[in-house]
């Protein structure tokens, strides 16, 4: 073995596609561990009673996986493009649109895959242990992790800021008992400064602090994972012209000026699932983002996003 094993699982981790990725203790602790327990006090995740029944497992990754070592976090870029380069204004015009993150395929199943060849890959490496992928779903505190290996800042927006790819990125990673060695990367320093247009942009102020996301109020609990709740519905939450998810506070980010569109062609984008009307909405939703709100819902969300 000549490389440290952690160089060589991140170099692999790029062969298998990740824009970045880097390797952290699995003893590191995370100083935004209290930021979860006060969100979730707060109430601010209420609409996700799981939050709050896995929160000693988020702050606390050793609670669920005792025999961690060695943290791996993989970023990966989906940005595609602005609706405007896929469609022009006539297109637009009486359509809803879909957040970036949903116009492809969904990026659970093929990310997973890649974490599985990557954990095959490096227990055969190191000659077995264990090691256990996460991918959003799972009881893992993605952005703070992602922060810890050095891979970006938390913007104000509360999206993880990746200096190279800005914040069109999704995160996940592996936890293993085999030491990966030290990060070798520096923390990335906050670089908001004084800029707070993804506060005074968010449709439903539901960035109601810096760093401070109110999921009661953000669009994406009402049309993505809580697509059948009424609440979606409640004044204030209509007519913002978004289907399925909502990207304003990414939109406007300055950081975002110079992201590269992603090689990944599972993520690039589907006719008609870049935004749709209510008579248009899209019906071969199987394996994208779209299936999380349903084939039903989405006359529903469109008239929603675009209730006068
Ligand atoms: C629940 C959830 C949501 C909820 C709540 C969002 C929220 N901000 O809490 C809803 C449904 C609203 C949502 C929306 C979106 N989500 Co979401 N979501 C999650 C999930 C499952 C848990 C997030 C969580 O723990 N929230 C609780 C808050 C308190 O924790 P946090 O946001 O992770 O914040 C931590 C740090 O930011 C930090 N922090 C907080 N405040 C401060 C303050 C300072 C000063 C500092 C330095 C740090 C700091 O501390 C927190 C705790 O460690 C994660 C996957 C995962 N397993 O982590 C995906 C995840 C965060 N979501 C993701 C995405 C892509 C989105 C959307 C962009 C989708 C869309 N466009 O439609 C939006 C973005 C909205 C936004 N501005 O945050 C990505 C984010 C990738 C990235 N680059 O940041 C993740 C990581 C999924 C993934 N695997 O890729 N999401």
């Amino acid at each position: 073995m000549g490389a440290p094993l952690g160089a060589w699982l991140v170099a692999r981790a790029r062969a298998e596609g990740f824009d970045d990725a880097e390797v952290v203790p699995a003893s590191t602790q995370l100083d935004d561990a209290p930021r979860l327990v006060e969100a979730v006090g707060a109430g601010r995740l209420a609409p996700f009673p799981w939050m709050a029944e896995t929160l000693e497992q988020r702050t606390d990754l050793r609670r669920r996986l005792p025999w961690a070592v060695s943290v791996l976090v993989v970023v990966q870029s989906y940005f595609a493009g602005h609706h405007a380069d896929l469609l022009d204004a006539a297109a637009l015009a009486g359509k809803a649109k879909v957040s970036r993150y949903a116009w492809g395929g969904d990026y659970h199943g093929f990310l997973r895959r890649r974490l599985r060849r990557l954990r095959r890959a490096l227990l055969d490496e190191a000659g077995g242990g264990r090691c256990a992928p996460f991918l959003d779903v799972d009881a893992v505190c993605e952005r703070a992790w992602a922060k810890a290996a050095g891979l970006g800042f938390v913007g104000k927006s509360g999206m993880l800021i990746h200096r190279g790819l800005g914040t069109w990125t999704f995160l996940g990673g592996l936890a293993t008992d085999v030491n990966l060695g030290p990060c070798p990367r520096l923390p990335v320093a906050d670089a908001c400064g004084s800029c707070t247009a993804c506060l005074d942009a968010c449709p439903t102020q539901a960035i109601t602090a810096p760093h401070v996301v109110d999921a009661r109020r953000c669009l994406v609990t009402w049309n993505i994972e809580e697509a059948e709740d009424a609440r979606g519905d409640a004044p204030g939450m209509t007519g913002h012209g978004w289907a399925a998810g909502c990207d304003v506070c990414q939109e406007v980010c300055p950081w975002n000026r110079f992201a590269k569109r992603t090689t990944e062609a599972r993520l690039h984008p589907r006719a008609g699932h870049v935004a749709f009307g209510v008579d248009d909405a899209p019906t071969d939703v199987e394996g994208t983002p779209l299936a999380r709100p349903g084939v039903e819902a989405l006359p529903r969300l469109a008239a929603r996003a675009l209730k006068p």
